[in-house]
């Protein structure tokens, strides 16, 4: 833990939207008068009928509802694209960068408009009506935006599946929430690798009876097979539509997307967000946390599968009439300067990634950094896991050449927004620490058995109340949303993280409490690749858990037993790696495999996680009680036999 602290500028005191005085002013205000404080912030959404109900909340396991503005109507699209119509339509909304640096466009207000009312038209032309599901399996291409802004515009609820995952994940996503139409593209194209798009989704709808309608764009050009009546290009039914369609009428907790992630059990959950709350909580925070001013080009990393996507590429940057900056590429291609070359190429102010990307960069060193410029850049953040304070530092000096504050937002899927975060000109920061929250946030730290701690300490990180960007349920599956979130410490939403509060009242996200694993900045649970596992036909028994990783933050060490009469052979250890590849996705492939011959198990048979964590972590000397194990034995053998992390 670094014990420095990085004070607000003067400078930065001045220019900022929100100063110190200010920041406490309103978050005062934010807790003692929830209803007054939201009304007044509401009003930066346009509101086609205005609410006179703010907050409908009671976190009470046995009477849960959480509805802001309820009976108010809106239409997101026209609060991302035809309200900046007005003032701004030559302005650029989207600046698209190609994976290929030779490729890149701008696409304004006005153009932004045209497209994502065609996309809307062509949704409808092929049946789409309001409160259906669309599945967006795209690529980082502009198509993406418009086609999630479509499905707002006509009142469809998106789910998009990040374009990384593989065929069984797609169609395990599109039937949970019986999706019909599917829009993707011919191939997508990563760090120069093509990405079979068009044919995973074909795979994928082997299992999905239910499409109807598969809508492709065409982007690479490369050959896909297409089946008459079902599947489309883009290009041609967007030429037969007008360039123009009437917004649907939507009540503020009408859906307007379906996220699906990884839970500590059982598959990942879809998790819904809606229209009114959603957005004033996206469009606020990105102003307040990233300082967003007229004119500032803002760039976010992450894909459009991701909530990050979500909230900070699309929906809450569009709605303040930003410059979003949206990548198709990876970090090191061309080469190790290519975030910093966009950044000088596009003159991009404000610059927000993920620490496992950064622990990547700097083990090139700083020459990469060095030779570009990066004198546009103002404000950096950091999401997606725990910063380390090497990390941190080295962001701060070298990629801001000390001159740049550093936003480490700590949020996730189901909080909709950021919950903790530095204001960059009212909060001082600690590398490390996401330090104060935001405004309406009320965090709380709790021991295992729910009783709150007061003042320094450490525990489990809850929310005493509610916001506006907080999920409203697992579609389809309400109770499984209660017993997640509000079960464990009645009357507060519990997040899943452990959490230090120090002594100026500042939170260090210390990860998760749970068997979630954050592998470079993604999720995933220990569950899921367990269960890829063990559908393979030489598997008998699976267990995963996270050990530390110096570039992914986690990394996925899993304990396989094999049936009997198979063989642990180097050979297998690949299959299986190659398996849970295809199985799931790249991202939830095993970095160690251990073949054990039996795993520790109480007698009432549960897997006893905690030593297998420690032996993954190479913590011998700490493997806590085994007498309650069946075998105790299997331990001695685990250790004999454990994995060199190399
Ligand atoms: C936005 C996003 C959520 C989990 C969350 C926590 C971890 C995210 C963090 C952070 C420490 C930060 N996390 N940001 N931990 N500091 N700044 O990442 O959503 O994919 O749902 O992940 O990520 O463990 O619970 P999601």
């Amino acid at each position: 833990m670094s014990n420095e602290v990085f004070p607000v500028s003067p400078e930065w005191a001045a220019r900022a939207i929100i100063d110190e005085a200010r920041y406490k002013a309103l978050y005062e205000a934010s807790l003692r008068d929830p209803d007054t404080f939201w009304r007044e912030e509401a009003q930066r959404i346009d509101w086609i009928k205005p609410f006179t109900k703010v907050k409908n909340v009671s976190f009470d396991p046995k009477n849960l509802h959480i509805k802001w503005f309820e009976d108010g109507a809106l239409n997101v699209s026209v609060n991302c694209v035809d309200r900046h119509l007005k003032d701004r339509p030559d302005q650029v909304a989207i600046i698209w960068e190609g994976d290929d640096p030779k490729n890149d466009r701008k696409i304004t207000y006005r153009e932004l408009h045209a497209e994502v009312c065609r996309f809307a038209n062509v949704l409808k032309a092929r049946g789409v009506k309001k409160g259906d599901r669309v599945t967006i399996y795209l690529p980082m291409i502009p198509e993406a935006a418009y086609a999630m802004l479509a499905c707002a515009r006509i009142g469809a609820v998106h789910s998009v599946v990040f374009a990384g995952f593989s065929p069984d994940s797609i169609a395990g996503r599109v039937v949970d929430c019986d999706s019909t139409v599917i829009i993707t593209a011919d191939e997508g194209l990563r760090g120069g690798r093509k990405i079979p798009l068009k044919a995973n989704t074909d795979e994928a709808l082997k299992k999905c009876p239910g499409v109807t309608s598969v809508i492709t764009v065409r982007h690479t050009g490369g050959d896909v097979a297409m089946q008459a009546g079902r599947d489309v290009w883009y290009h041609e039914e967007a030429a037969k539509v007008p360039a123009d369609c009437q917004p649907e009428v939507m009540n503020a907790e009408d859906p307007l997307f379906i996220l699906y992630t990884s839970g500590s059990t059982g598959k990942p959950k879809g998790v819904l967000h809606t229209s009114g709350g959603y957005l004033v909580y996206a469009s606020m925070t990105h102003q307040y946390v990233f300082d967003y001013q007229d004119g500032d080009i803002y760039w976010c990393t992450a894909d459009v599968g991701w909530v990050t996507g979500h909230s900070y590429i699309v929906y809450g940057p569009l709605a303040n009439g930003a410059t979003t900056l949206m990548f198709e590429g990876v970090p090191n291609y061309p080469s190790t300067s290519r975030f910093w070359e966009v950044i000088d190429k596009h003159q991009v102010n404000i610059f927000y990634t993920a620490p496992t990307a950064l622990r990547s960069l700097m083990r090139e060193g700083d020459g990469p950094v060095k030779k570009t410029s990066r004198k546009s850049l103002r404000l950096l953040g950091s999401v997606g896991e725990p910063i380390n304070p090497e990390a941190w530092l080295w962001y701060h000096r070298v990629v801001g050449d000390g001159r740049c504050p550093i936003v480490d937002t700590w949020w996730q899927t189901e909080t909709g927004g950021i919950l903790i975060s530095p204001l960059p000109g009212a909060i001082a920061q600690k590398p490390g620490s996401a330090t104060l929250p935001f405004f309406g946030v009320k965090p709380v730290v709790v021991d295992t058995e729910g009783k709150v701690l007061e003042g320094e300490t450490s525990g489990n990180l809850c929310i005493a109340d509610s916001w506006p960007g907080q999920m409203r349920t697992v579609y389809g599956d309400h109770q499984r949303f209660i017993d997640t979130y509000f079960i464990q410490y009645p009357g507060m939403y519990f997040t899943g993280d452990g959490c230090r509060r120090d002594a100026d009242g500042y939170y260090w996200i210390t990860g998760r409490v749970d068997d979630v694993l954050n592998v470079s900045g993604h999720r995933l649970g220990t569950a899921e690749v367990e269960s890829a596992l063990v559908a393979h036909a030489k598997v008998a028994e699976a267990a995963v858990v996270g050990y530390p990783h110096d570039i992914k933050g986690q990394g996925i060490y899993a304990y396989v037993t094999l049936n009997a009469g198979e063989q642990p052979t180097e050979e297998l250890r690949k299959e299986l790696v190659q398996w849970v590849r295809k199985e799931i996705s790249p991202i939830a492939a095993p970095d160690l495999i251990q073949f054990a011959p039996g795993l520790p198990k109480t007698r009432s048979g549960k897997i006893m996680r905690r030593i297998l964590r420690k032996i993954a972590e190479d913590d011998f000397s700490n493997l806590g009680d085994t007498s309650t194990l069946a075998d105790p034995t299997v331990v001695g053998d685990l250790v004999d036999n454990r994995q060199n992390k190399g």
